[in-house]
């Protein structure tokens, strides 16, 4: 049976809203167009339940543009939920409503207490160990928060470098397997993948790594056809979706859904 890393019975995603234009970004390349976001969004969350999945589809939330990236809200693991304090402050007020939604899941929802500050995006959870990239949204009492509230099941909390100018740091890598990762070159190069197989992206294709794998699926952003191909041959069922608009505000596949599968 494959492992809890990768295998999820649930997922909530959150509808892209009329404020997405208003969405943070460190460049700006534009703003996203709401249809098109919405057309590819639509297409990720049909890519979840093709795999067996029940996804909990959230309205747009008002007063917050970014909300629509929910994995930065929250870290959900098979034995409970804990609700991230964003490094973004204009992000924090998200947190709340999706505290509701999993307190639906789970019988209790741990909190990371101010000042600390961690964003779901920085967290890599393996069959094995947690990482957490350091970066402008995550900072050391977040990371040390995180491992006090995990330890309890049995996780161990390992400290990594999110590359610099890099938003988080999955948005460099993501989990293939049990023991693989998707990295582009530069983050593998810093060895924190040491005891892991690595499948590197493309030269160019950067913007690939962040991808997820859910259940039977690896779903990735779209336009990045050598890496597809290097993923294809290393044996994964691909499943390539729209990303251009979630780009544009540093967005990518993992950022849409928190993934996971509720204490039975
Ligand atoms: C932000 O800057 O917070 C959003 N525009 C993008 C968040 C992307 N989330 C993620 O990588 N987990």
């Amino acid at each position: 049976m494959a492992g809890r890393s990768i295998s999820f019975s649930h997922a909530v995603t959150r509808l892209p809203g009329v404020e997405i234009v208003n969405g943070l970004r460190a460049v700006d390349i534009g703003n996203p167009d709401l249809a098109a976001f919405r057309a590819h969004h639509a297409d990720y969350v049909d890519a979840l339940k093709s795999t067996g999945a029940a996804v909990t589809e959230l309205d747009a939330l008002a007063g917050y543009p970014d909300a629509v990236f929910v994995e930065d809200t929250a870290l959900c693991l098979p034995d409970g939920a804990i609700a991230m304090r964003p490094g973004a402050e204009t992000r924090q007020g998200e947190v709340p409503s999706m505290v509701e939604v999993l307190r639906g899941f789970y019988e209790e929802v741990l909190t990371i207490e101010a000042p600390a500050r961690i964003e779901g995006g920085d967290i890599l959870v393996t069959e094995r160990e947690i990482l957490v990239g350091l970066s402008d949204r995550t900072d050391r009492a977040g990371v040390a928060a995180l491992q006090r509230l995990s330890e309890r099941w049995g996780y161990t909390v390992r400290v990594v470098e999110t590359p610099p100018g890099v938003l988080h740091f999955k948005t460099d890598c993501s989990l293939l397997d049990e023991e693989t990762v998707l990295s582009t070159g530069r983050l593998a190069a810093s060895g924190c993948f040491k005891g892991y197989r690595i499948v590197e992206t493309a030269d160019g294709e950067e913007a690939s790594a962040n991808a997820i794998r859910f259940n039977d699926l690896v779903i990735m952003p779209a336009g990045f056809p050598r890496t597809a191909a290097r993923l294809a041959d290393s044996g994964y069922s691909v499943r390539e979706v729209g990303n251009s608009e979630a780009a544009k505000l540093d967005g990518g596949m993992s950022c849409l859904s928190l993934r996971f599968t509720p204490p039975a």
